[in-house]
């Protein structure tokens, strides 16, 4: 069930003679990059090597990233074929290479057999094409060298703490609980038993899918947390994704559980991308994302309560394409109380961004004091003081406050979108957003910083009947072959877009 993960000890040894015969290295200007790069984030500093773009990654501020590029800012004026600093130790990084958007499963094997270690995704399949692999600087050039127009750009990948949110256990007994402030506050308490029929796959630390709150909805779906590869689970697998940390069972209770969660008719899946210490790496995230882009069930929605340092550009491009297949990507804003662009996913614009309301001790208007706000910023939710599941057995519970807790109440809306409007997974992503903020109040929350500019818009479930005033008209019986085609008001004109003909229906043994 592994990933493709490819150990080629001949293969090595040529590289590594490659390494030596590379030669010459070509002038390595260093620049920012503009707005006429449209792939690269504006504050993202590259160098390039055979015209392929490098990221060195913006590991805790300026060590690990400036270190690199002041090493290839000195040696470029002399272009010695003496290397310049021949005692230093060179570090092995990771390296996400996303290739052409043209790149197959052949390609991508070819080049990964050029590397010892090396992971990739399955671009016969409709995935965004890119490997990973593990080499130093000099061994990328040279890898570079010998496929210059198959690479698209190199980023570079760290393990990283994911700032996970600290959740206090409650003891208090189950049968006590009405429904948390949070769920009574986007109106969720009104319209129980929704989302029948949508996956919510919840990239997190795991699910604790036997808890009692999820009445047998809760699955394990992917791994590739707990050995460092893909691992697809068995969906009764109570071992496979499971959660030893705490932070995904209580995100997956908002998006879906009884009582505690906003749509608590949805199939909630399992998706093991940040270890029981709450770090990962971006390529965790991208193979889960991809494995749902290829072999996920529809309609889909993936909730991301994962908030790192920086910004990826093949995250950004591997959600695009799950937005533009149907799909709905809805991430945490981050709780750094400042720019949520400075953050990932938060940045990137095709995700639905969500910022945290609630005040000190939750059920306020305020601004959670610790949300992060901005341009990113699509949507606010409840983010303070919220009880969910937790993992310590079926029937325990949890609070916490993030904006973790925030970006799952707009999952489970989303659900309940997906679930009233079965032609939403063949619209655009504009036209889904009309449908999840039809009902909707805005200029509702306080104390938002003026600068940078935030949107300040607050989503509702959609009501059970029909609201007078819209011409919206929700079916509540799923109906996935219906070819609905509902008019969002006030504009855009539905195309219903084909679905690729990937095979995602289809369990892939890796
Ligand atoms: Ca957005």
């Amino acid at each position: 069930m592994a990933r493709a993960l490819l150990l080629a000890g001949l293969a090595w040894a040529r590289a590594a003679a490659g390494l030596t015969s590379a030669g010459d290295p070509e002038p390595v200007p260093l620049r920012r990059g503009t707005s006429s790069t449209p792939m690269v984030r504006l504050d993202r500093e590259f160098f390039t090597h055979a015209d392929v773009p490098i990221y060195p990654h913006p590991k805790h501020g300026d060590t690990g990233v400036q270190r690199l590029l002041e090493r290839e800012r000195r040696r470029a004026p002399t272009q010695s074929a003496v290397p310049i600093y021949p005692h230093a130790v060179e570090t092995h990084r990771l390296w996400i290479l996303e290739l052409v958007s043209n790149a197959t499963d052949k390609e991508a094997q070819v080049l990964c057999q050029e590397v010892e270690i090396c992971e990739t995704s399955y671009p016969n399949s409709g995935e965004l094409p890119f490997v990973v692999v593990r080499l130093t600087l000099e061994e990328l050039k040279a890898l570079l060298d010998r496929y210059p127009v198959l690479v698209k750009f190199a980023e570079e990948d760290v393990f990283e703490t994911m700032n996970l949110e600290f959740i206090d256990a409650d003891e208090s007994p189950l049968e006590r609980r009405t429904y948390p402030w949070g769920i009574q506050s986007i109106n969720a308490d009104l319209s129980r038993g929704r989302g029948v029929g949508v996956n919510v796959y919840v990239l997190d630390t795991g699910i604790r899918t036997t808890h009692a709150s999820f009445g047998g909805r809760a699955f394990a779906g992917v791994d590739v947390a707990t050995t460092g590869s893909f691992t697809h689970c068995a969906p009764s697998s109570t071992t496979c994704a499971a959660d030893r940390h705490g932070h995904g069972t209580h995100v997956a209770g908002t998006v879906g559980a009884s009582t505690y969660g906003v749509a608590d008719g949805a199939t909630l899946w399992a998706m093991k991308v940040i270890d029981d210490l709450g770090f990962g790496y971006v390529k965790w995230s991208l193979l889960a994302e991809q494995w749902v882009l290829s072999s996920g069930a529809r309609p889909a929605v993936v909730s991301m309560s994962v908030v790192s340092i920086g910004s990826s550009m093949a995250e950004k491009d591997s959600i695009d394409r799950l937005v533009e297949d149907g799909v709905t990507v809805v991430v945490a804003a981050g709780n750094q109380n400042t720019d949520a662009c400075d953050y990932n996913p938060a940045w990137i614009p095709s995700a639905i961004t969500v910022a945290s309301y609630g005040g000190p001790a939750g059920s306020s208007p305020a601004k959670s004091s610790f949300s992060n706000y901005g341009s990113c910023i699509d949507v606010w939710a409840p983010g303070s003081s919220i009880l969910s599941t937790y993992h310590l057995s079926d029937t325990s519970l949890g609070t916490s406050s993030g904006t973790s807790m925030a970006c799952p109440h707009v999952s489970g809306l989303v659900a309940i979108m997906y679930e009233a409007y079965p032609s939403a997974g063949s619209m655009n992503a504009s036209q889904r957003w009309s449908l999840l903020t039809a009902t909707s109040r805005s200029g509702w929350v306080t104390e938002i910083p003026q600068s940078p500019h935030s949107v300040n818009l607050v989503a509702e479930a959609i009501p059970l009947a029909p609201s007078p005033t819209t011409s919206l008209t929700p079916s509540l019986t799923p109906a996935p072959t219906t070819s609905m085609t509902p008019s969002p008001t006030p504009s855009p004109t539905p195309s219903p877009q084909p679905r690729r003909s990937t095979c995602r229906h289809r369990r892939r043994h890796r």
